[in-house]
């Protein structure tokens, strides 16, 4: 492959060629030739960065001058995967005439870049300036009503999965100015996402136009501390194969900013995947197991297992605790998603007794 000097390397291309580090690579010096380099130069910046990423976690310090401890630096209007974890949006909350509560939400689509990696950026295509959307929450039996205002360059919609009539369906594009309010009752209960349903339809959820929609039964889940994950990623050349995967939005993010965590808490992961161009995405816990419930419309789970494989638009509910403590991996088991940013740490401290 050297000498025919191909002039442009695909993402596995530079796999093969250990341009890419490797889960083990920690710490580790990668370098590209010069030659690949001068054949892609885009690509192998990319992928040099992506590198670089891999090199430096786990054990230094952060490239982004993060303390490691703490998401907290980053400021409010950037991508921070560690505050979506956990931003719930349950709406503007009023009482219907009927008794029903009623739960208005407000969804902006603008055209934002957005840094992906570090020092990557990406022209992305948002609902209120993130990727992914905000996190939308209900009770089974809520009205829900979502207003789509479009300031994006495009036109785009917003198509829910759950159920509702054919014309909240979502497959109707709003042009750029217009607005549309879709309304329908929360239901079943369970894990379900929504997303834009304009053609041509793998351009416009790659782009960004996605987020998880949590429908809470009537009788609430037991407690834990609640997350939310959304695995994705990011083709910045549109040549349909992503440079990037993530978990909520940025390469690494997880690396850099592990989870924290205490032993005998219960965990539960709302698990999405919405990645375009591939055909599935997974996730795999260290050193531990989980309740697997799918689409999360039982209360039963399905299996204990330790992995996870979704389609486009499969999700998902995990619980779990640790025993023990310490640094637990979870990453994509194709291990070159985990090499191309998916991948992080759960920190699993101690419980004083
Ligand atoms: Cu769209």
């Amino acid at each position: 492959m050297n000498a025919n000097q191909p002039k442009n390397l695909s993402r596995r291309d530079l796999l093969k060629l250990g341009a890419v580090g490797t889960l083990g690579a920690v710490g580790a010096k990668i370098l590209l030739p010069g030659s690949q380099t001068a054949a892609a130069p885009e690509k192998a910046v990319l992928h040099a960065q992506a590198v670089e990423h891999a090199a430096h976690t786990a054990l230094g310090p952060s490239s982004c001058g993060c303390d490691l401890s703490t998401a907290n630096l980053h400021a409010a209007d950037e991508m921070n995967p560690t505050r979506f974890l956990t931003a719930f949006d349950y709406g503007k909350v009023s009482q219907l005439p009927d008794g029903r509560t009623l739960r208005e939400y407000e969804l902006v689509g603008e055209d934002k870049e957005i840094e992906v990696a570090g020092g990557v950026k990406f022209a992305a295509w948002t609902y209120n300036g993130f990727v992914p959307g905000p996190t939308l929450r209900a009770t089974e039996g809520d009205v829900v009503r979502v207003k789509f205002i479009n300031n994006g360059a495009h036109p785009h919609s917003i198509h829910f999965h759950g159920i509702h009539p054919a014309n909240m369906d979502g497959l109707e594009a709003i042009p750029t100015g217009g607005s549309f309010t879709y309304e329908f009752t929360a239901e079943p209960f369970g894990l379900h996402l929504y997303h834009c349903h304009t053609m041509p339809l793998k351009r416009h959820i790659h782009k960004g136009l996605y987020g998880a929609f949590i429908v809470d039964p009537k009788t609430p889940r037991p407690r834990a501390t609640e997350m939310v994950m959304v695995m994705n990623g990011f083709d910045l050349d549109q040549d349909s194969e992503n440079e990037f995967y993530t978990v909520n939005g940025v390469a690494f993010w997880f690396n850099e900013h592990p989870i924290e965590i205490k032993t005998g808490e219960r965990v539960r992961v709302y698990l999405v995947n919405i990645t375009e161009f591939d055909l599935i995405n997974s996730l795999h816990l260290h050193a531990n197991l989980f309740h697997y419930y799918p689409t999360g419309t039982s209360l039963t789970p399905r299996e204990y297992t330790d992995t996870i494989v979704l389609g486009q638009g499969e999700r998902g509910i995990l619980e779990f605790e640790y025993k023990t403590p310490g640094r637990y991996m979870f990453h994509a088991h194709q291990s070159e998603f985990a090499e191309l940013g998916w991948m992080g740490f759960f920190n699993v401290g101690a419980v004083n007794l």
